[in-house]
């Protein structure tokens, strides 16, 4: 009878039992960040008076006149973007040689003196207004360094920056993205003076001001630089994050054109802030338009293997296409970024752990069991208990299966905890080991060989409690170059 109670009382408390989630860990998302990693994969475009000039950094000196795209289409960039998989476009209203591709009304060195539509065109408007007929979102890069202009590197410049700054944040709709480059000081034109300008890169631009007024006019928009404060760069134009890649960062060692960049790759698993990376690499050597590069867009094989090392290693893919003299994404990029999209469609479009049995060796309660990495919903996710920093987790397909993609996301909204991790097939009866990992994050994929496995199991170790909201095993088909 006594044992009969117990039990009652057990069942009672198991249903009404109610976990709570882990506590949070370290560093966390701001809702602009999660919303960013999640696009995962967009556009940069590379287009304005270099261009024109067949140059990467125009001088300053050159004149408005020269710039004049013969059919310039943004609805055009836009269906390419869009048709791979793209989620937003980040352009350059504003380049090192400080030409603006809208009508500045601060300065003469813009759209507006050049013999395109007659200066009466505006590009940021019709990128904006192509973006959202294809509901894409618009993010723009505005050069610190500005070679044209006569202040540079005196206070008085940075109203100028910021003015433009102002014009381009109110009257284009909603940002994602704000970029800032961390290439500045050096010879230029600027003003007719022709000279070298060094400023000091930690102090002269006082980024702090400078950022306060993005999160004032553009709350939801993430601020790149290598420091952040939204989203980092990765430290190299390879496209590459490093293979152990924490979205935490000590950001306080950072500014924009820091010399320790090098260690943006890796971020730093003690960071004391979230500063997730974005790798940024131009679909040809260039970053701008050169005809002689025609020829030199990359293979196939080089875009999907920077896809995995970036997107696959929880980062964000920024791919540069240079729009050319007509003001088009050339045929030949257009072809390539098609055919990666169709790659990265194809390697996912069928995971094999939907509906197969998953067991744990730990699960913090009913909400938080090891199903949830398996259900297709980011906002569910497999939980182990409060001191449970180590842990397995098995998926059984019930029959021999292939595969040779495995997928792994961590809830990030409660910050970023897998340090290692590795994995086992049953093969003949007993466990072989496969392959083996550091961090995860939003989003970690590995390529395998071909594996044929009736289950696969994956060991973890955490700084904290783990929160594993996805676990996906894919069977990715053999592509060309
Ligand atoms: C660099 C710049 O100097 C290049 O011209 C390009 O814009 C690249 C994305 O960032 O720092």
């Amino acid at each position: 009878m006594k044992n009969l109670y117990f039990l009652l009382l057990l069942f009672l408390f198991g249903c009404s039992e109610n976990t709570p989630p882990p506590a949070t860990f370290g560093p966390l998302p701001s809702e602009a960040q999660l919303a960013w990693q999640q696009m995962e994969f967009n556009a940069f475009v590379h287009f304005n008076m270099n261009t024109f000039t067949n140059m990467e950094w125009g001088t300053g000196g050159e004149s408005p006149e020269q710039f004049n795209p013969s059919a310039l289409d943004c609805r055009q960039w836009a269906k390419v973007c869009k048709d791979a998989g793209m989620q937003g476009i980040i352009l350059t209203a504003k380049h090192h040689d400080g030409f603006c591709l809208w009508p500045s009304a601060l300065t003469e060195h813009s759209v507006k003196n050049s013999p395109w539509k007659n200066g009466q065109g505006d590009v940021v408007r019709e990128l904006a207004d192509a973006c959202k007929e294809y509901g894409l979102k618009m993010g723009l890069y505005l050069s610190p360094w500005d070679r044209n202009h006569a202040d540079y590197g005196k206070p008085e410049y940075l109203d100028y920056f910021r003015g433009q700054l102002r014009e381009l944040l109110t009257n284009y709709g909603d940002l994602f993205e704000v970029w800032f480059d961390g290439a500045n000081g050096g010879t230029g034109w600027y003003g007719g003076a022709d000279e070298e300008r060094t400023v000091d890169r930690q102090n002269y631009y006082d980024w702090p001001t400078t950022n306060a007024l993005v999160a004032e006019l553009q709350p939801n928009a993430v601020i790149f630089s290598d420091a952040g404060p939204g989203v980092r760069w990765v430290g190299n134009e390879n496209g590459f994050a490093g293979e152990t890649n924490w979205s935490p960062l000590r950001r306080d060692e950072f500014y924009p054109g820091s010399p320790n960049y090098k260690e943006l790759t890796e971020g730093h698993a003690d960071g004391t802030h979230w500063i997730p990376a974005e790798c940024d690499v131009s679909i040809r050597p260039g970053w701008y338009y050169h005809p002689e590069q025609d020829t030199a867009v990359k293979s196939l094989a080089q875009l999907v293997d920077i896809y995995y090392h970036s997107v696959g290693r929880n980062g964000l893919l920024l791919l540069n296409l240079p729009v050319d003299t007509r003001g088009l994404v050339h045929e030949a990029d257009a072809r390539q970024l098609q055919r990666l999209g169709e790659v990265i469609r194809a390697d996912f479009s069928k995971d094999l752990t939907a509906g197969k049995k998953i067991t744990a060796s730990d699960e913090r309660g009913k909400n938080f069991t090891a199903k949830n990495a398996l259900d297709g919903n980011p906002e569910t996710y497999w939980a182990t208990g409060d001191s449970v920093l180590s842990a397995s987790v098995e998926v059984d397909f019930g029959e021999t299966t292939t595969f040779n993609r495995l997928m792994l996301q961590e809830y990030i909204r409660l910050g970023q905890r897998v340090d290692s991790f590795r994995v086992f097939i049953f093969k003949n009866e007993k466990w072989e080991p496969l392959a083996s990992g550091t961090t995860v994050g939003y989003k970690r994929i590995l390529r395998l060989e071909n594996q044929t496995a009736e289950k696969v199991k994956i060991e973890f170790e955490a700084k904290a409690p783990l929160c594993i909201s996805k676990i996906g095993l894919f069977e990715a088909a053999e592509h060309g170059n």
